[in-house]
């Protein structure tokens, strides 16, 4: 039976009523203020709000947004102190908590930056369930009508799992795309107040929480790991003020001198667009011909056609942040730095043939060996380092800092190390972390600010603007692998995929209803920009021009080949004439010979030999001719011989090669001399798998020659034992090994009577014990002392390679 309604014929006439009845409608209330003292909630709201709101009968920071001073120091916005949460929340009903609701929004907490403990999943001993929570009973059938019967379209389950995964893959990065990462920390030295006020610098021993990607640029998403190309090495600093990116390469400097170019620049390196041809390749018409008509990017050619562009690992490169960027202290005063990550395992790179073929056997050799050096605890571990000058130092430098194709050599400004970064943590998950990953050149904090550098400018705008259509959304801040330690709050809303729930009705500043909050920070804790001044000497306006120094497009070029020793200007040199010999049309060869005539003659009449010019091209017109001396002639710093780090050999690979009937005591002395200084020694054999050895004993051979070819490792030892190393003899992959390693420069021991493998490989020496005095990498041991030769082993190991032994064309 329905109630009957009452008759509404009782007016209310009191002021309580009024307010009750009036408190419980979102649209219009009484003229007068609410009684602030009602036990009942929604009029206590009123109240309170209204109290609130009266507070701040103005907005008392309007005159402050005006003028220049002002503009240098904002003041904070205003807020006043809440008497109770009850204003500021959007609905009474909050106090309602359940599993699932939570309690009310903890004050002044954004509760989405907690650690990603909050979204990591382990599924141990727990049922598979639909995306809604739904256990599901069979994961093997779908459902059908009768067993031979037709689909049904009912199958909410099969449907949920066939479309999510329909939808697994989102856009690849436009550059970039071929990446791997790690998590680690970044630890202060000492305090570098003076030079910044940022915060992973405020004190020594201050631990600040990193991630960090190593790219290449040019090639796709599953490209090989070892193209000729830049890397990528970008660091997401989460510091306690916000996140900090630093996305930097392992070069200095950049082919390009303004962002209006990049578009270009990467259409001519990506892949031809009628044939999708080369992948992760320079050594195409397309790039060449650009390059060629972009003399700027002449330095940075030199830098690609170093062995830099092909890094042993990830651990052994260093990093730049490339851009002039500013530094501030705490009394306003900004110094212009450069930043560098040098690497405590030293600088080492691959050679050219080696690279070449280990795309061919690992394309993932850089992931991987990211990936294992972290899961054995050989982390790897970069010093951040700056180098700092003025704005009057920068204008008496005869290049200019704003142009991202010119180097500040260390040797005029040397670099002041502020810290140390660790990585030593691999992701759960390479999708929600690695791939979702998003860095911005805009992502700075206070005590860092930017330089004019127009490359630099337009960088800003593009790495978020991509994020939108690769991530899906403006919300890509709140991915979690996105999202800083610090504190969140401002009044954006919405958008898809929106994670926050923000409490309140107030989505904007300045507000009365919610005390003002969140108010602008002001300059004591805010971020504000470096007035720089614009202090130049040319007219001042809208103009699309380039300052008069960036036209000087060789110097610098010169300064890094004549830097380079005589071992790594060959390795130019025939970088130039590989990638310019598979270009199709000869003119852009000639071209790029002209262009390499105003760096270095020696280079481009060496590479025009190698590419079977008759005559030589005049050299290309220079945009100027009366350019600045530079300060620096050779700078040993640009040498990767330069930093052969700490000594360590953590994270090599050694290879000993057994058969059966190898001299086993050896190897596994030799095998635990290596590991006990974090060297991976692995026994390789024809095949997988146990073997006897001389002693009768069993050894298992863990790879295999077939699996593992020799130019996957560091270094190699080859064991004694008469059957092994007959047998070795009689495969043809035995030689191949050892082939490799020899032309690769690579340390090589052999133990009695295995100096006959090396023989049989048709290496042109003659394997005698004086090898291991001459610095060759080679060391012999009769048989029996193989364990005494380890020391001289790891000594050959520690120069990482021998080029003593290179020649072009090899002999083997
Ligand atoms: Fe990038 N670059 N870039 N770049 N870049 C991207 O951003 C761009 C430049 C660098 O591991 C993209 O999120 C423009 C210099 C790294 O996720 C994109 C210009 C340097 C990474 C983009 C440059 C870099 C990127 C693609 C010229 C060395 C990988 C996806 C104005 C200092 C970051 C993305 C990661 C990625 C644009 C020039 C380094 C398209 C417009 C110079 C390490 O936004």
């Amino acid at each position: 039976m329905p109630k009957p309604i009452k008759p509404a014929s009782n007016l209310q006439s009191n002021k309580n009523g009024v307010a009750k009845a009036a408190a419980r409608n979102t649209d219009s209330a009484p003229s007068q203020p609410v009684p602030a003292t009602s036990s009942d909630a929604a009029v206590a709201k009123a109240a309170q709000t209204g109290i609130l709101v009266a507070s701040m009968p103005f907005n008392p920071t309007k005159a402050g947004e005006h003028g220049f001073v002002n503009g240098l120091a904002p003041q904070a916005g205003a807020t006043v102190a809440l008497a109770s949460r009850l204003p500021t929340g959007s609905t009474l009903s909050e106090e309602n908590s359940s599993e699932k609701l939570g309690a009310v929004a903890a004050e002044g907490v954004n509760a989405g930056i907690e650690p990603l403990d909050r979204v990591r999943v382990d599924s141990a001993g727990q049922a598979l369930t639909t995306n809604q929570g739904v256990k599901v009973a069979d994961n093997q059938n779908s459902l059908k009508y009768g067993v031979r019967g037709p689909a049904l379209l009912e199958d909410f389950i099969l449907r949920e799992k066939i479309t999510h995964f329909d939808h697994e893959r989102i856009p690849e990065r436009i550059v970039h795309a071929r990446g791997s990462a790690a998590h680690g920390f970044f630890e202060c030295y000492d305090a570098a107040t003076d030079l910044t006020k940022a915060a992973p610098f405020k004190e020594a021993g201050k631990i600040t929480p990193v991630f960090v990607r190593f790219s290449t640029v040019a090639g796709e998403r599953g490209s090989k790991d070892t193209a000729r190309d830049a890397r990528g090495f970008a660091v997401k600093f989460y510091t306690d003020e916000g996140n900090w990116d630093l996305v930097g390469n392992n070069m200095p400097v950049f082919f390009i001198q303004d962002a209006m170019k990049f578009p270009d620049l990467v259409h001519a390196v990506k892949p031809e667009p009628h044939n999708q041809m080369p992948q992760a390749a320079s050594a195409h018409d397309t790039f060449w011909d650009f390059v060629s008509l972009m003399p700027e990017s002449t330095h940075m050619l030199m830098w690609v056609m170093s062995d830099r562009a092909i890094p042993r690992s990830y651990a052994t490169m260093q990093g730049f942040g490339v851009h002039t960027f500013r530094m501030v202290n705490g009394a306003g005063t900004s110094v212009f730095v450069k930043f560098h990550w040098t690497p405590m395992a030293g600088t080492h790179s691959l050679v050219w043939d080696e690279a070449v073929k280990i795309s061919g056997a690992d394309p993932d050799y850089h992931r991987r060996d990211l990936w294992e050096r972290i899961e054995s605890g050989a982390y790897p571990e970069y010093e951040l380092g700056v180098q700092v000058f003025t704005e009057e130092q920068a204008e008496q430098f005869s290049f200019d800092v704003l142009d991202a194709t010119k180097i500040v050599p260390e040797e005029l400004v040397p670099i002041r190390p502020l810290g140390r970064m660790v990585l030593n943590r691999n992701p759960d998950n390479f999708f929600a972390e690695t791939e979702q990953v998003a860095f911005c050149t805009a992502h700075i904090v206070p005590g860092l600010d930017f330089s004019n550098d127009p490359l630099l400018a337009g960088r800003h705008h593009s790495y978020v603007d991509t994020q939108i259509s690769r991530l899906g959304g403006p919300n890509f801040h709140e991915i979690p692998i996105n999202a800083p330690v610090a504190q969140v709050h401002n009044n954006q809303r919405d958008g898809m995929h929106r994670q926050a729930i923000p409490r309140g009705r107030v989505s904007y500043e300045p507000n009365s209803l919610a005390g003002g909050c969140p108010f602008q920070a002001g300059v004591a804790q805010g971020f504000v920009s470096v007035a720089a001044s614009i202090s130049a000497k040319e007219e001042q306006g809208k103009v699309r021009a380039k300052p008069e120094k960036f036209a000087d497009h060789y110097t610098q070029a010169t300064l890094f080949f004549e830097s380079q020793s005589p071992v790594e200007q060959g390795h130019i040199a025939n970088a130039f004439r590989f990638e310019l010999s598979k270009v199709t049309v000869p003119a852009i060869r000639q071209r790029t010979v002209a262009m390499l005539r105003n760096a270095s003659e020696a280079l481009a009449t060496k590479v025009a030999k190698g590419l079977g010019m008759t005559t030589m091209p005049e050299p290309l017109p220079k945009a100027i001719t009366d350019v600045a001396a530079p300060e620096v002639m050779k700078s040993p710093a640009l040498s990767l011989l330069h930093r052969p780090g700490d000594g360590s050999l953590a994270g090599r690979k050694v290879a000993i090669l057994v058969a059966p009937g190898v001299e086993a005591d050896f190897v596994l002395k030799a095998q635990t001399a290596l590991l006990a200084q974090g060297v991976v020694a692995r026994i390789v054999g024809p095949h997988i798998g146990l073997m006897t050895t001389l002693s009768g004993d069993e050894l298992d051979a863990d790879a295999s020659m077939e699996n593992s070819p020799g130019f996957l490792f560091d270094a190699l030892i080859l064991a004694d034992g008469a059957e092994a190393i007959a047998a070795l003899s009689q495969d043809g992959h035995t030689g191949e090994f050892i082939r490799d390693q020899f032309r690769h420069c690579k340390p090589i021991m052999c133990v009695g009577d295995a100096r006959h493998l090396v023989r049989k490989a048709g290496l042109p020496i003659s394997m005698d014990k004086s090898l291991a005095q001459g610095g060759t990498g080679l060391i012999v041991a009769e048989a029996g002392e193989g364990g005494d030769a380890m020391d001289a082993f790891m000594a050959a190991m520690r120069k990482h390679r021998h080029f003593g032994r290179e020649m072009d064309p090899p002999l083997l």
